[in-house]
């Protein structure tokens, strides 16, 4: 409020309201709901991401290591694949930017003109991607967006006229249902033009135990990943959950396929949400539902391309057989 009487809301104060707000309501509903839900997607405030990348660095999380190894012997080819001088590298759920740096160092080598659009939802991250890279590639044109993907997929649909390599890297399309999954490879699609490229890290259906050991590490950073959750709702919302009395649990849905991961209440208790003017109930062992890490097999991703108006133009894939890197071409007919 000023002297006048009246308050200017730069267009931060507004992103930082309507990201609060839209938590708020998300939690309210979430834990409104039976059974109780929370959406992974609040897991990466700067904290959650932080952790995250702790988790990839753990040897039960073969993700990380297994798409570096596969991009290591196959950037050069991917990015040969794009046929242009002239490339903007969009880096969708950038996080640290350790994969990437992969791409664009080949990128350097046999591409002249690069721009690189890193975006991530957390800010602390973007920040330290930016130096990092900076200092890694001096020359390099770098404009970093703090957005979450569809607001992404928005300003891509209103940039330049560039070729575009899009990259979704690290399995992140996992935490997509198999509908949204179409939904969002969809709306890229339309973001993009003829002849425009993504690269898309999906993780493969394996051996179970892999897949629960993954999720389950033995020092507990997924556990403090997950609930991170319920630590943001304390700091953003005024929660007063009591993180010792809960549990992370991570099963694997053979029929789904996918990885779902659980907070579960260790007792019966009532936890207060000021902020939302709220209380809620949970029974000892209620569960909260926060994350699916949706598992592929390759004729899943066929299809998936098919029928989002892609051309695959390359899988490539680890020695295991355990993730792939997909490349596909936008198609659209000419008009
Ligand atoms: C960042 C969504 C790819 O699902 O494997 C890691 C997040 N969750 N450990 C995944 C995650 C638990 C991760 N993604």
């Amino acid at each position: 409020m000023n002297s006048n009487g009246y308050k200017v809301l730069e267009p931060e104060d507004l992103a930082a309201a309507h990201g609060l707000r839209a938590f708020a309501l998300d939690v309210l509903n979430g834990l409104s709901e039976t059974p109780k839900r929370l959406s992974s997607r609040w897991i990466y405030d700067d904290e959650g991401s932080h952790l995250f990348s702790q988790i990839c660095e753990l040897d039960e999380y073969y993700p990380t290591r297994t798409e570096a190894e596969i991009l290591r012997s196959h950037s050069s080819e991917i990015l040969g694949r794009a046929g242009t001088r002239e490339l903007d590298i969009v880096d969708l759920g950038a996080g640290d930017g350790r994969k990437t740096n992969i791409v664009l160092e080949a990128a350097s080598k046999q591409v002249e003109g690069i721009h690189y659009v890193p975006i991530d939802i957390s800010e602390a991250s973007m920040s330290s991607l930016v130096t990092n890279t900076r200092t890694r590639f001096p020359d390099l044109q770098i404009s970093g967006i703090v957005a979450e993907y569809f607001d992404g997929l928005h300003w891509l649909s209103n940039s330049n006229d560039r070729r575009k390599l899009v990259l979704f890297l690290g399995s992140n399309i996992g935490n997509f249902n198999r509908v949204q999954a179409r939904v969002f490879l969809r709306q890229l699609w339309e973001a993009l033009s003829d002849g425009d490229q993504v690269l898309i890290g999906f993780d493969l259906k394996k051996n179970i135990e892999l897949l629960l050991a993954a999720y389950n590490d033995k020092q507990g950073i997924t556990a403090a990943f997950n609930k991170n959750l319920l630590k943001r709702i304390n700091r953003e919302l005024g929660g007063d959950f009591d993180l010792t009395a809960y549990r992370h649990f991570a099963t694997y849905d053979v029929f789904s396929g996918a990885i779902e991961s659980y907070i579960v209440s260790l007792k019966q208790q009532r936890v207060v949400i000021r902020e939302l003017q709220s209380t809620f109930d949970f029974d000892e062992w209620e569960p909260i539902h926060t994350e699916y890490s949706y598992k592929y097999r390759l004729r899943d991703i066929d299809r998936l391309a098919l029928d989002t108006g892609f051309g695959i133009v390359g899988q490539y894939n680890d020695a295991k057989g355990w993730f792939t890197n997909s490349l596909w071409q936008v198609e659209k007919p000419m008009v």
